[in-house]
């Protein structure tokens, strides 16, 4: 079982897309082991797009993941980092699949909808950063038996 930390950014929430995100990935039969709506401080915004600092994106996309509230989400499932990133799309909505949530609901790739963690050792940051260990609901889901064939 794997991990991975998701976001849907301001434009989500103000969309009314929160709903139509979550069901995505319930559907798909990943299980929400964590979730809140959380106005990003700077500070997080800065500490969580660390590896951006500097690029010539950065400042715009600081005051776009600041400018409203996300919902925060740690979801698991057999290699839920890749099955999430597939999910999501390319960076750029206009080079997204359609299917996908950039490509089916997004135009401009500074207005991208949602974040998933883009490997095993930024998804353990990112679950830290925004979750910590108390953070995490550890919860049996009655119906894992007829998503997986064998459950833990
Ligand atoms: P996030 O991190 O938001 O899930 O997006 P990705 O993982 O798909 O893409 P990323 O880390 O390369 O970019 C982070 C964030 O910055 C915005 N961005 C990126 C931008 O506004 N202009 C750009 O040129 C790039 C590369 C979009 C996503």
């Amino acid at each position: 079982m794997e991990r991975t930390f998701v976001m849907i950014k301001p434009d989500g929430v103000q969309r009314g897309l929160i709903g139509e995100i979550i069901t995505r990935m319930e559907r798909r039969g990943l299980k929400i082991i964590g979730m809140k709506m959380v106005y990003v401080t700077e500070e997080l915004a800065r500490r969580h797009y660390a590896v951006h600092e500097g690029k010539p994106f950065f400042p715009g996309l600081i005051d776009y993941i600041t400018s409203g509230p996300v919902v925060a989400m740690v979801v698991e499932g057999p290699q839920a980092i890749r099955v999430v990133r597939d999910m999501v799309g390319a960076t750029d909505p206009l080079k997204a699949a359609a299917g996908t949530i950039r490509g089916d609901y997004g135009l401009d790739i500074g207005r991208n909808l949602i974040h998933a963690s883009d490997g095993e050792d930024t998804a353990r940051f990112e679950i830290d950063l925004w979750f910590g260990r108390e953070g995490i609901i550890t919860w049996k889901r009655d119906v894992d038996r007829w998503i997986l064939e064998k459950v833990e």
